[in-house]
């Protein structure tokens, strides 16, 4: 793909996050969505240009701020949709919700609601592909907060351990839920916590698509040639409250503003203006082509049926078969 075609992807695809997550936050306070909602708006960049540096074999674990992770990894909008109405179309039948879209066809493995759950899982579809010899790389996304979990290091040290074929990608967003990291880490740099398990680090501004992308490419590329684990840390910001129910005391709304004035879509669409391959009418048409994918979204949430009642124990132990 031609730089500039795949810029005007990237740009496509922040619009596309950013405006779904927009119509989500509506439809919690119109309750069709229901329990926790986490927004990614602000952290665009770093799902959109790591995951166009994985190829579809690549595998795909992330957190239960997922939702972007999920739609550019090509899980459609319409099931990821219906997933938050609960809707039986959904990916996971509706009874995931926001916290656990997953689906096997585009290998995305989650979707997990425990902070660092998703480190494990990562490890070890690392590891069942070395063992099968199957030449992929498995991508894991986590917060921060994961860092200072058990389940991070133990994790790390298997990887390295074992040279399995993981990247790591912490999105350091400096809080989490109400915790600045500084009030939660002893060691606020997280590329020398991941450096002690041997593994190797990178980091990259998480607001800019291009660093993101570029960053990525390169650890990938460390990664898929049996060099071990990466450990990657963007490092972005969330414009929104943790959750749906969270007053936002523990930051001020200067220091909100501050970041909002590098919002990853301003920055990347001021490039592309700059380089004479986007005008107002180009932003407009890719901004309308969201929202239309978005409308066409929640109608076909709206339609859908909610899972029958004689059917809710399938797929549960002991449940009929
Ligand atoms: C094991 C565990 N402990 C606590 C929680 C409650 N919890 C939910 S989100 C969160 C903060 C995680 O922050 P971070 O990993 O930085 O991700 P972010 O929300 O900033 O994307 C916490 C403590 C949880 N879900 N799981
Ligand atoms: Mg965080």
């Amino acid at each position: 793909m031609a730089a500039n075609e795949r810029d005007m992807t990237f740009l496509a695809d922040m619009l596309r996050i950013r405006r779904m997550e927009e119509k989500c936050a509506e439809l919690y306070g119109a309750t069709k969505i229901r329990g926790f909602l986490h927004l990614y708006i602000g952290e665009e960049a770093c799902a959109v240009g790591a995951l166009h540096a994985l190829t579809p074999d690549d595998n795909v674990v992330a957190t239960y701020r997922e939702h972007g992770h999920a739609l550019v990894r090509g899980v459609p909008m319409e099931s990821i949709m219906a997933e938050m109405f609960g809707k039986v179309t959904g990916c996971a039948r509706g009874r995931g919700g926001s916290m656990h879209l997953f689906d096997a066809a585009t290998r995305f493995f989650g979707g997990t609601a425990i902070v660092g759950g998703g480190l494990p899982v990562a490890t070890g579809l690392a590891l069942a592909d070395e063992m099968r010899g199957d030449p992929r790389v498995t991508a894991c996304f986590f917060g921060d907060g994961a860092v200072a979990e058990g389940a991070f290091h133990e994790s790390l040290n298997l990887a390295a351990l074992w040279g399995l074929p993981v990247l790591f990608i912490c999105e350091n967003n400096f809080y989490a839920m109400g915790t600045a990291i500084d009030r939660a880490h002893a060691q606020t740099d997280l590329t020398v916590k991941a450096a002690a398990y041997g593994v190797a680090t990178a980091s990259a501004d998480g607001m800019d698509v291009l660093a993101v992308h570029e960053a990525t490419t390169a650890a990938v590329a460390h990664v898929r040639a049996g060099k071990g684990p990466l450990f990657l840390e963007l490092q972005t910001y969330r414009f929104r409250a943790h959750s749906m129910f969270d007053p936002e005391l523990y930051r001020s709304k200067d220091e909100v503003e501050e970041w909002k004035r590098r919002d990853p879509i301003d920055i990347h669409a001021a490039r592309l203006r700059e380089r004479g391959e986007l005008d107002d009418a180009a932003f407009a048409a890719l901004d309308a082509a969201a929202e239309a994918e978005v409308a066409a979204a929640v109608d076909f949430a709206e339609a859908s049926e909610w899972e029958d009642v004689g059917d809710l124990l399938l797929h549960v132990t002991g449940g009929r078969p």
